[in-house]
């Protein structure tokens, strides 16, 4: 009886999804930088299990920050004994992802006959991978799927490859997925990479790009994550990788490549978020692009996609030093948000990374910038805060649309520079 109800319990604790009933998700504003500086130390505490959401920035100290149900009430009591005020952002973290699963799992009779896709819903990695060999089959001449590597838990790594011919082509790198939570990152990618094949041939921007330049995308950089925020904990983060003796699972990919390895805004604690991991490249979903960026010799523009916050970033994050080329960047990245904005009204931020956030070393816009690649930016995509990750799937086709036009701007920019 007694190993039975110990087998049992085994079973629920490796098959449980690791439920958020009753966390939630405080808007932290503090009055200055005192009162930032102490709520961020919480994160230290570790019995606590906080989860920063989103880090003060300097245009503003705003705070998110995914508290659970255990700690809740210790933590709004430190809060206003404190006097730093705050609003819940999400009441019931678990009530959003009860509604996003339920909308994941149900499929229209359309779908199931046609196989189709649904553009305006999220995926599962399998539904991914099915619909980049379905794209690949739809447009033969112009899509190609390649693997650039293995995941640390053994899957395929794959990119699109847009190409109309010719070799030694300039190319464009798309990224979507290397935080394994911001899932409208891949679900906007996806968008494009349909867009992409649909406007070709019919209109004129991507018609004459493609008969110049390639263009890569890797829809989801950090696989073994994205399955994990399916399967077990939707607010994973990092990769899934482990080591002998290392006390937790996973290392943030966005530190672990070669520009300040292991400086300002990362942690040398794996349980933390922003884990640098051992060394540069320990990640194989960072060596993979690593290798693809080095082998290739010849890609222009280098654009990764996360979310939240409604942010496009240009280098330095490991350094707040302006990139040589900076009034260039900067003029293109007004010039991509303001093409974004007229769509929607969707208003975003500019700058260099510690500009417009904090210092964050051993991001892959800074590596690839170091390589050469001169227009190197980072999408936040939406929103600012009311939905954060959760973002409702109604709002995946407004946030590509939006998100292509500033894309367009960049592609367009470094074909004819
Ligand atoms: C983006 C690109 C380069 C350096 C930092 C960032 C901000 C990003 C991060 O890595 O901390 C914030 C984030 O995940 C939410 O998307
Ligand atoms: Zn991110």
């Amino acid at each position: 009886m007694r190993t039975l109800l110990i087998f049992l319990a085994l079973l629920v604790a490796v098959y449980a999804q690791r439920g958020f009933e009753g966390d939630q998700v405080l808007r932290i504003t503090p009055r200055d930088e005192e009162q930032a500086r102490l709520v961020m130390s919480l994160e230290d505490q570790e019995h606590l299990q906080l989860d920063i959401w989103r880090s003060p920035m300097k245009s503003d100290l705003i705070i998110d920050i995914h508290v659970p149900d255990s700690s809740l009430q210790s933590f709004k009591v430190f809060l206003e004994h404190n006097g730093i005020q705050y609003s819940v952002m999400i009441e019931d973290l678990q009530v959003l992802i009860d509604d996003e699963k339920a909308e994941l799992e149900q499929m229209t009779m359309m779908e199931r006959t046609a196989s189709s896709f649904s553009y305006g819903k999220y995926h599962t990695l399998d539904e991914v991978y099915s619909w980049m060999d379905s794209l690949a089959i739809e447009y033969p001449e112009l899509v190609e799927k390649q693997q650039i590597g293995t995941s640390f838990e053994g899957r395929p790594l794959y990119v699109l490859k847009f190409s109309t011919g010719g070799t030694g082509r300039p190319a464009i790198w798309i990224d979507g997925g290397i935080h394994a939570r911001e899932w409208v990152s891949p679900a906007s990618a996806i968008w494009m990479a349909k867009k992409i094949c649909t406007d070709y041939g019919q209109e004129p921007f991507i018609t004459s790009l493609l008969r110049k330049m390639d263009i890569y995308m890797e829809i989801v950089m950090n696989p073994d994550g994205y399955v994990y925020t399916h399967t077990k904990n939707r607010m994973w983060r990092k990769t899934r990788s482990t080591a002998p003796g290392r006390k937790c699972v996973g290392v943030d990919a966005n530190r672990n490549f070669d520009a300040g390895f292991g400086g300002p805004g990362t942690s040398n604690n794996p349980c933390m978020e922003t884990y640098h991991g051992p060394h540069p490249n320990s990640e194989p979903e960072v060596a993979a692009i690593v290798n693809f960026v080095r082998s290739h010799r010849n890609i222009k523009s280098f654009i990764t996609i996360h979310s939240y916050s409604q942010l496009l970033m240009f280098p330095f994050g490991y350094k707040c030093v302006h990139p040589a080329n900076y009034q260039e960047l900067e003029a293109l990245a007004k010039s991509a948000v303001s093409s974004l904005t007229s769509l929607y009204g969707t208003r975003y931020k500019v700058g260099s990374i510690c500009d417009a956030i904090y210092q964050a070393s051993g991001g892959s816009i800074d590596w690839t910038y170091n390589e050469g690649i001169k227009y190197s930016f980072a999408f936040e995509l939406r929103d600012t805060g009311r939905y954060g990750f959760m973002l409702p799937s109604r709002q995946i086709l407004p946030t590509a649309e939006e998100t292509w036009l500033a894309m367009r701007t960049i592609m367009e920019n470094s074909r004819d520079n």
